[in-house]
C-alpha cells in the first residue's frame, strides 16, 4: 500500500463525509490488455474511488499481468474481488474476503477462506472482512449457480437485515448486497433502507445497476459503495453519468424517504 490511504478508511472517510463512492467492477476476461489506458483515463475523469477486478469465472491467464499495468496506470485502490482463491494477486492493493453469508453452502462461508489463509497472509493486500449476500435480480446469474446456493428472495428485506446484521455481529467490516453481474433487477430499495438501519458498517450495493437514476436510489436507500460492471463494459458514457450522480447524492436520513 505503500503511502497510500487504506481502503477500508477511504470508505469510512466517505460516509463520515456524507459522501458516496462508486467502484468501477473490471471482468479480467472481458478486457484487453491494450484497452486499459482509455478505460483508465475514463475513470479519472469520472473520479472513480475504486477498481474492483474479479469475476465468478476467471479464464484469463494473464491475471496477475492484468493488475500489475493497471497498478502502473493508476493511484486508484484495486481491490480484488474474487471468485475463488485463485484469484489472490499481491500486486493489488486489497481484496474482499467474501463470506457467502446468504448460502448454506459452507466451502463458500469458510472453506475457501482456510485454504487461502497463509497465501493471504503473505500477500501484503488489505483484507476487507465482507459479509456477502446475493439478492434475487430475476434470473440466475453466474454467481448463484457456482455457488450453488439460493439467492434471498427480493421481496423479502427481513432475511436480508438480519443476515447482514449477522455478519456486523460476526465482525465482518462490509456487507455486499448483490444481485448478480448483468442481473435484470438492481437490488431493491427497500431492501437496502432496512439492512442499512440494522447495520452501521459501511454497504455496498452491486448486480444490474444501468441508468444513473438506479445509483441515485440505490444512494438515496442507504448504500455507501455502488459497484457497476456490465453497463461500464457495453456503454463507457455511462462511467461519468453514474459516478456523477452518486458523488452528488448527499447523505439522506433514510427515515424520511
Ligand atoms: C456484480 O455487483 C457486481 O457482482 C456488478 O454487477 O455487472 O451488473 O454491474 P453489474
Amino acid at each position: 500500500m505503500g503511502d497510500q490511504q487504506s481502503i477500508y478508511s477511504l470508505i469510512e472517510q466517505l460516509r463520515q463525509q456524507g459522501r458516496k463512492g462508486i467502484a468501477m467492477l473490471l471482468d479480467p476476461d472481458k478486457l484487453r490488455i491494450e484497452e486499459l489506458p482509455e478505460l483508465i483515463g475514463q475513470a479519472h475523469s469520472a473520479a472513480i474511488d475504486l477498481l474492483f477486478v474479479g469475476g465468478s469465472l476467471v479464464m484469463d491467464p494473464d491475471f496477475d499481468q492484468l493488475i500489475t499495468r493497471l497498478k502502473a496506470l493508476t493511484r486508484i485502490p484495486i481491490v480484488l474481488f474474487p471468485g475463488s482463491p485463485s484469484q489472490v494477486c499481491p500486486a493489488a492493493d486489497g481484496i474482499l474476503l467474501l463470506s457467502l453469508l446468504s448460502g448454506r453452502n459452507a466451502d463458500l462461508l469458510i472453506g475457501q477462506h482456510v485454504l487461502a489463509a497463509p497465501v493471504l497472509a503473505k500477500s501484503g493486500l488489505e483484507i476487507l472482512s465482507t459479509g456477502y449476500l446475493i439478492i434475487d435480480g430475476g434470473r440466475p446469474t453466474t454467481v448463484s449457480y457456482i455457488s450453488n446456493s439460493s439467492p434471498i428472495p427480493a421481496n423479502k428485506p427481513q432475511i436480508a437485515l438480519c443476515t447482514a446484521l449477522a455478519g456486523q455481529q460476526l465482525g465482518m467490516k462490509l456487507i455486499y448486497l448483490d444481485s448478480g453481474s448483468g442481473a435484470d433487477q438492481p437490488v431493491p430499495k427497500r431492501m437496502i433502507k432496512a439492512v442499512r438501519k440494522a447495520i452501521n458498517i459501511p454497504l455496498i450495493i452491486g448486480g444490474g445497476i444501468r441508468t444513473p437514476e438506479q445509483a441515485l436510489d440505490a444512494c438515496r436507500a442507504g448504500a455507501d459503495l455502488i459497484v457497476v460492471g456490465n453497463a461500464f463494459e457495453k456503454d463507457p458514457e455511462l462511467i461519468p453519468q453514474i459516478a456523477d450522480a452518486v458523488h452528488k447524492a448527499s447523505m439522506i436520513d433514510v427515515d424520511q424517504l
